[in-house]
């Protein structure tokens, strides 16, 4: 019977166990380069089965955040090798993730010029900027004419994750940046071909599925949706037909796996949207993430609703998690005044169970 602790494949890889660390913005890098202190962070958490890199913008207009890292330039494909190398080393695993912010954005960030959304609709809220807080501006929606270039730049950033190593890339459909704004429809006012219909919100995110796909290979893609995450001002009016259908029409190109975002901004589960129909949908691979831990991690995966387990901020507190969880050892409380930014204090510092 398997559990979490058990190997899994995913594609040609095979992952230890199935523990994945969640995708997780610590913004500390270095002008969108990935630093030293990023490669310790990472290398000291490689006995996850996979880990997923924090968001990292596919172009200059995919930026939102300060500290965040590019993955679109020699440069920086340079500076994540070294991330890559270390995980590597230590016989982990690592997927790179793709984002684009869209609306989540500001002028700063653009040389004055507009964020892009798939309409002009303002988000609530604010941006972190250098400058610190500032609220979000109406976005520019984008014009049809430049969805065929925002498409070849994921393919780009993907062929430059490939190049720095990565054993492959999730796309961020998620926690309402670009692509999750064209799928909901809060966000998506569009009158065209990817604006409307089930068929018509979802077709950006198809579209990016199969470019990346054909680019590096489908079995090296996933795809990560939060159907009833409310972040980032953003919510459905279905998230129930919306992400069944998603989840239905991404078996056609067979991706490395689907990643869900379980629960809402509160981490509870929503009565709107029954995470095991979109599982059932979905033919491949499927990582939950939301509030598990070790009892219901190996639950859903006994009871099949889960083939691995994403965890956030237990992999921050917790470089070893998996040794810890499998010994039933004390877990480190994590220190959310050291999420983003900062050094290695809240970073590298969280102590292994050998070092207590
Ligand atoms: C928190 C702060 C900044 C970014 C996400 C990339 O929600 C993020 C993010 C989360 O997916």
């Amino acid at each position: 019977m398997n559990d979490l602790f058990t190997s899994l494949a995913i594609g040609d890889i095979i992952l230890a166990n199935r523990l994945v660390m969640a995708p997780l913005t610590r913004s500390r890098a270095d002008n969108g380069l990935p630093t030293d202190l990023m490669a310790t962070y990472y290398t000291q958490r490689a006995s996850a089965g996979l880990i997923i890199s924090e968001g990292s913008q596919i172009s200059s207009q995919a930026v939102g955040y300060i500290g965040t890292p590019g993955i679109y330039t020699d440069k920086q494909s340079a500076s994540w090798k070294k991330v890559v190398t270390g995980v590597h080393q230590r016989g982990g695993h690592i997927f790179c993730q793709l984002w684009h912010c869209g609306r989540i954005s500001h002028p700063d960030f653009h040389n004055g010029e507009l964020p892009v959304a798939p309409s002009a609709i303002k988000p609530d809220g604010q941006a972190f900027t250098s400058e610190g807080l500032k609220d979000f501006v109406t976005p520019r929606a984008l014009g049809l004419d430049e969805i065929p270039e925002l498409i070849e730049r994921y393919c780009y950033a993907a062929v430059t994750a490939m190049d720095a190593g990565f054993d492959g890339v999730e796309i961020h459909a998620a926690n309402g940046y670009l692509i999750d704004q064209f799928l909901r429809d809060k966000t998506n006012q569009r009158s065209d071909y990817y604006g409307g219909s089930l068929e018509n919100r979802t077709r950006l995110l198809l579209e990016i599925v199969a470019a990346v796909g054909k680019a590096i290979g489908f079995n090296k893609v996933g795809v990560r949706i939060s159907p009833v995450n409310t972040f980032n001002d953003i919510s459905d009016s279905n998230p129930q037909a919306l992400f069944n259908y998603v989840a239905e029409q991404l078996n056609q190109f067979k991706p490395a796996y689907l990643h869900v975002v379980e629960v809402t901004m509160v981490g509870e589960l929503s009565e709107h949207c029954d995470m095991k129909q979109i599982r059932q949908c979905f033919k491949g691979l499927y990582i939950a993430n939301g509030g598990y831990d070790k009892v219901r991690g190996n639950e859903g995966i006994r009871k099949g609703r889960a083939d691995a387990i994403a965890f956030g901020a237990k992999f921050i507190a917790n470089p070893d998690l998996p040794e810890r969880l499998k010994a039933g050892a004390p877990l480190n409380e994590v220190d959310p005044n050291t999420f983003y930014g900062g050094d290695e204090h809240g970073y590298t510092d969280y102590p292994f169970l050998n070092e207590e």
